[in-house]
């Protein structure tokens, strides 16, 4: 394989560690803390894990080891959309694993979950591991989405761990996966099979985050890397002062991406779903948002802008949900019979007869494409596929109409020019941020720790993340703690329960309370490319989100 310059110099990145994490492994102890119970739904939540329920609180600090040595065979997935920095969580794992012992064995199970059922898998040696030191992408092993969630499933998990002697498996995952590494934890601790289940917190979406989960890995890098590109796109349109620009960003259901770019480059609008909810914004209302935004800047002669578009907005909007949700339905109940209708109009009639009225209102008159964008495909938890709706194409359209509309009644007269972007993929496979390769090849090393020590059912935590690497902390929370019931599909469920974006907390007001100079005012600001070489105050800092969140 040809390398480019800096993948040659990323493989000598040596990534930093917390500091008690430094230390020979044989002078590193687990400090246990206090017993844990779920967010909400205690009684429920143990009746359910009454093997790995309430289990305490660890963190690392030096000192004597004092865990039973044994050899490991440690498996690994990667699961879900790829996020930077995935390949330093193996790299720490393996590095840790082989620093304890020479026999240790790490074992990659391809192409995500379903890698352990298939029994499809790599052993990894220092070659293989030396080209995927500090690169982005999940291709050390691939990805995918396949869920561990039933009895069936778990059975076949542990005879292909039996099978290869495997002691522990490690799931880098977001709430879904890790939610189904707990079940997979209960279900192992239960049949005494002695393998252990470690999570590690995965999402560039950012919704994987509590009290103890300071940062989801891959937010940071992602949000860096769509930050640049809305930067020199804010630096265009401030040049040719001819073009409106409507950024969609990735994230699927929260925001967490759409207002960090924000904070990063200050655009003229940045719609946040959470408070679009909240406020119960119509499509109409969001327009009128965006269209005021215009007006007030071509009144000064400013016929350009930026506009963030969370890619999870439409499904906040309270029609488009219901409407989303009954289609979710309909769908799940009628795809044959839809299927089976090959021309649009049968399709459109379809809905017609299918939908309540209300909305088959709504859907009426949303344009064409995305008409045909709603009916695409569900995903595999029977869910519309937000990053395939054009949300950007649609919302330009809305704002044509109202511009239209307030031109003939004299209360505009400028030109108004859109462009549409999406930025999604662009940002999950880019090399990561020493911020994330740092974190992650923490977080895999720290896992290793957690599975010496024999717990089971936790998640890999390395905390104080805004402060530098070196004061890290390094520990493990059950996974059950983030836990609460939730209705999924018909059936009340344990689950992680998903971060949103909190309109009280730090990081969306301190947007909100400059949102409407950057409506009028042309305040955007310019973050550059991420870089790796050069000081510290440049290169290992991180989101504005977590430092905003941090600010004592
Ligand atoms: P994860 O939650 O699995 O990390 O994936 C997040 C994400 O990148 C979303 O932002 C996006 O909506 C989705 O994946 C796209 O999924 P796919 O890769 O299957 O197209």
């Amino acid at each position: 394989m040809e390398l480019s310059p800096l993948q040659k110099a990323r493989y000598e990145y040596r990534p930093k560690l917390p500091e008690m994490l430094k230390d020979d492994i044989g002078n590193i102890k687990a400090v246990e803390g206090r017993n844990t119970q779920s967010v909400s739904d205690q009684e429920e939540i143990e009746k359910l894990f009454p093997n790995t329920y309430g289990m305490k609180e660890v963190a690392f600090a030096k000192g004597e080891n004092h865990a039973e040595k044994k050899r490991q065979v440690v498996g690994v997935i990667l699961s879900g959309g790829q996020a930077p920095g995935g390949h330093n969580v193996v790299t720490g794992l393996y590095d840790a694993l082989k620093k304890a012992g020479k026999d240790n064995v790490l074992l990659g199970f391809k192409n995500g979950p379903s890698g352990l059922l298939e029994d499809n898998f790599i052993e990894f040696d220092d070659k293989y591991i030396d080209c995927y030191r500090n690169t982005g992408g999940f291709d050390i092993i691939g990805s995918g989405r396949t869920k561990l969630e039933t009895e069936e499933q778990f059975a076949v998990a542990a005879e292909v761990c039996k099978k290869h002697g495997i002691t522990a498996i490690v799931i880098i995952g977001g709430d879904d996966s890790n939610t189904n590494a707990a079940v997979l934890a209960e279900y192992f601790a239960k049949m005494k099979t002695g393998v252990q289940v470690i999570g590690c917190p995965k999402t560039i979406d950012g919704d994987l985050k509590n009290d103890v989960i300071e940062i989801s890995f891959g937010f940071d890098t992602a949000c860096k890397t769509y930050s640049e590109l809305i930067g020199n796109i804010e630096r265009d349109a401030n040049s040719a002062k001819k073009y409106w620009h409507f950024i969609k960003v990735m994230g699927r259901s929260a925001s967490h991406i759409a207002l960090e770019c924000a904070l990063e480059t200050q655009p003229n609008v940045c719609l946040i779903s959470e408070e679009v909810e909240e406020k119960k914004m119509s499509l109409s209302a969001i327009a009128d948002q965006v269209a005021s935004s215009v007006a007030a800047r071509s009144a000064k002669g400013d016929n350009f802008g930026v506009v963030i578009i969370p890619e999870g907005l439409i499904e906040f909007v309270p029609e488009v949900k219901k409407l989303i949700g009954e289609l979710n339905d309909l769908m799940a109940i009628k795809e044959k019979e839809f299927n089976a209708l090959d021309v649009w109009e049968d399709k459109y009639a379809f809905m017609q007869k299918n939908l309540s009225s209300e909305s088959f209102a709504v859907f009426s008159i949303l344009p064409l494409d995305i008409e045909k964008q709603l009916l695409m495909d569900r995903d595999p938890h029977g869910n519309v596929q937000v990053s395939r709706i054009e949300t950007e194409k649609l919302i330009i359209s809305l704002v044509e109409a109202k511009l239209k509309k307030m031109k003939a009644e004299g209360k505009y007269n400028g030109k108004f020019s859109a462009l549409n972007h999406f930025f999604g993929y662009e940002g999950r496979c880019a090399f990561p941020s020493n911020f994330d390769a740092d974190y992650c090849y923490s977080l895999g090393y720290n896992a290793f720790m957690l599975i010496s020590y024999g717990y089971t059912g936790y998640l890999s935590t390395i905390t104080n993340l805004s402060k530098p690497a070196t004061e890290w902390k390094a520990g493990g929370i059950p996974i059950t703690k983030m836990m609460n019931m939730e209705q999924r599909h018909g059936a009340k469920k344990p689950v992680i329960r998903k971060a949103l974006v909190e309109l009280g907390g730090a990081p969306f007001r301190y947007f909100s309370e400059r949102r409407e100079k950057w409506a009028v005012e042309t305040c955007y600001t310019f973050p550059g490319a991420i870089q790796y070489y050069g000081p510290a105050s440049v290169c290992d800092i991180t989101t504005k989100t977590l430092a905003l969140e941090q600010e004592k």
